[in-house]
Formats: C-alpha cells, sequence, structure tokens
C-alpha cells in the first residue's frame, strides 16, 4: 500500500474510479483540515484552556464541555465559505446552520456530532468528531426537511477518533479507508484500505451498568454472552466499553464484535440515546461497507427515514453474525 496523503488519494480515486465529484473531494478536505485543528486543540488539554464545562445546555438537556462548542464552531468556520455546502446541521445546534448568502452555495448537507464521547474529555480518553454528507435535493433554498433523507442516501461519511493516534476513516460508498494524522508533516496519510470487519468475534459493547432497564432481546443476547463456553454460545465473550461511540466502533472495524446503545425503560419515549443522522449513520455505513450489519433490532439503520433532526435512535452494528442474532432475538420476542 502506497504512504498517500488524503488529497492525493482523493485525486486518485477521483481520476480512477470517478465516483468523487470535484466538490465533495474539496469538502471532505476541509472536513479533514477541521479535524486537525480539532486535534491540536484536544492535545493541548489543560495547557489550551479546552477542559471542564462550558456552562451551557445544547438542544439535547445535555450539558457542554467548552471542547464540544470549539470542536462546533471550527467545524462551521471551515467549511461555511468553500462553496460546496448548501447547510450544516450538528448535534450542538438546535437548527441547522445555513451558509450566510456572502459565501457561495453549494449542493451538499453536512451533519456532524463534532465532538463525540465529551464525558471522556477530562480524562484523557479517546473522543472524536463523526461526520455524514447528504446531497441537497432539488428546489430553492434550504430546510430542515431536506436533511431528513434515509441513511443510505449519503454520499460521504466518516469520523475521526483523537486518541493516542489521531485517525480519519473514511467512506465513499467503495469501502472503508484509514488515514493515520503525522503530525510532522501535519498530513493525514494511508494508512488502511478494504478494512473488514472480522464475522465471528468474541467481544460485546454495551453500558452494562444499564441492565435492568433493556428490553428482553437484549437480556436475552448479553446473557448468552455471559455465560460463555458454558452456555449457548459454547464459547467466551470479552467486554469492552469506552464510553466514546467512536472509540468503540472503531475498535470493532479494527478486529470485529459488536457495539449497542439500545432503547431502555429510563426515558421509554425515545428511541434511544444515540443520533441518527449524525452518529447511527455515519458510523452505520461505514459499518457496512466494510462487511458489517447495523439495525435498530427491527431494520436497517440506514432505511429509516428521519422525522426530525435530532432523532434518537436504537444501535446494534458490528459483526455480521452478532448483529443478525440479536436482530433476529427482536424478531423472536
Ligand atoms: P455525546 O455525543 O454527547 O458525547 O454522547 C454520545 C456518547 C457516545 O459516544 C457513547 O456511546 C454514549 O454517549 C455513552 O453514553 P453513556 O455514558 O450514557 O453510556
Ligand atoms: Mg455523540
Amino acid at each position: 500500500m502506497k504512504r498517500i496523503s488524503l488529497t492525493r488519494y482523493l485525486v486518485e480515486q477521483q481520476r480512477l474510479a470517478g465516483h468523487i465529484p470535484p466538490e465533495l473531494r474539496l469538502m471532505l478536505e476541509v472536513v479533514a483540515r477541521a479535524c486537525k485543528r480539532i486535534s491540536q486543540a484536544v492535545n493541548k488539554g489543560a495547557l489550551g484552556d479546552v477542559m471542564g464545562s462550558a456552562n451551557s445546555e445544547n438542544v439535547q438537556g445535555e450539558m457542554q464541555k467548552k471542547l464540544d462548542i470549539i470542536a462546533n464552531e471550527v467545524l462551521i468556520e471551515a467549511n461555511e465559505w468553500g462553496g460546496h455546502l448548501a447547510a450544516m446541521a450538528s448535534e450542538e445546534m438546535e437548527g441547522i446552520y445555513v451558509v450566510p448568502n456572502r459565501y457561495p452555495q453549494g449542493e451538499y448537507l453536512l451533519m456532524f456530532d463534532p465532538l463525540d464521547g465529551s464525558s471522556n474529555i477530562d480524562v484523557n480518553v479517546s473522543i472524536g468528531t463523526i461526520f455524514s454528507v447528504l446531497v441537497k435535493p432539488e428546489g430553492v433554498g434550504v430546510s430542515e426537511q431536506d436533511f431528513l433523507q434515509a441513511g443510505a442516501r449519503q454520499v460521504a461519511a466518516g469520523y475521526c477518533v483523537y486518541g493516542p493516534q489521531t485517525t480519519l476513516v473514511l467512506t465513499v460508498g467503495d469501502g472503508v479507508v484509514v488515514f493515520t494524522l503525522d503530525r510532522e508533516q501535519g498530513s493525514f496519510v494511508l494508512t488502511e484500505e478494504h478494512l473488514r470487519v472480522p464475522e465471528d468475534p468474541k467481544e460485546f459493547a454495551i453500558n452494562m451498568s444499564n441492565q435492568r432497564h433493556w428490553a428482553a432481546p437484549v437480556q436475552q443476547y448479553i446473557n448468552e454472552c455471559l455465560q460463555g463456553k458454558d452456555g449457548p454460545r459454547g464459547k467466551d465473550f470479552n467486554m469492552r466499553w469506552v464510553g466514546s461511540m467512536v472509540a468503540d466502533v472503531h475498535r470493532i472495524l479494527t478486529r470485529g464484535g459488536v457495539f449497542m446503545y439500545p432503547w431502555d425503560k429510563r426515558e421509554p419515549e425515545k428511541a434511544g440515546k444515540l443520533r441518527l443522522l449524525y452518529e447511527a449513520n455515519p458510523m452505520s455505513w461505514l459499518i457496512e461497507q466494510a462487511g458489517g450489519v447495523s439495525t435498530n433490532g427491527q431494520q436497517r439503520i440506514m432505511d429509516i427515514v428521519p422525522t426530525k433532526l435530532h432523532e434518537r435512535v436504537s444501535v446494534f452494528m458490528g459483526s455480521k453474525n452478532e448483529v443478525d442474532r440479536v436482530t433476529r432475538y427482536h424478531s423472536e420476542a
């Protein structure tokens, strides 16, 4: 594999496969540049006055951290003047952000969770940025309605994880590629092509402290894993839970497993904790592009047509056989 930069990779893909329009390529480069800046802020930690709470709440009623707000601003500022976007939507903003009139308008819609895993910022554990790109439907102007498209219509999706390494993982519908940030050169370098999720792993990721609130199919699946060699699965399982979706899904893309954030009885009116448009959809597409499966227990997540911008969803994603199994338990219930 050639150790080429993200820019060069995208140019080559555009030339070879022709499936990355130039505007999309340029937009992805802008997103990657913004991620580099967020990575720098994350790395500075306490030296950069980026730690701790901002003493404000976002639209979901969650306390915002300073880095949530910084990352959101970095992404908006980097993208608003590029001419490739019509509007953006973010976990940290109630409504959509329409590209101001003073800048050229493009045809794409960008959605992001600027800083996923906020609870891990202050304890120096991996966090990340998740993003998803759609094409704006034809018509004058842009509205929230334009964002309410099924995940199957995404044209690009990815995340950047800020951990021991800063890693950008991307799909444009032709498999999953991984770039590692070379801090000395200041560029993302291709380090993995054709990422595949192993099919029969022995690892699961779920917040076990919510066990008593889960629905029966999830209880059954986890109970069977916990019985290990002595139970119906006939093998021992390991559990990992970072508490940052980016880090947990990155591990699963790398060595297999299943990531779950199911509906639970604590807030029964909510479909789940994670958000469909800028968390579940991009991660689902990456998982599927790597040969995995992603459902909400009932159906493929990417087939769900959203009804609102900050819609939540129950999530089961990862290795095919495990996700098929827990999805089957839902249909048998
Ligand atoms: P955030 O986007 O506000 O950081 O919330 C999403 C995160 C996910 O990264 C993670 O999987 C989940 O929330 C963990 O939640 P909890 O600690 O409640 O289990
Ligand atoms: Mg998040």
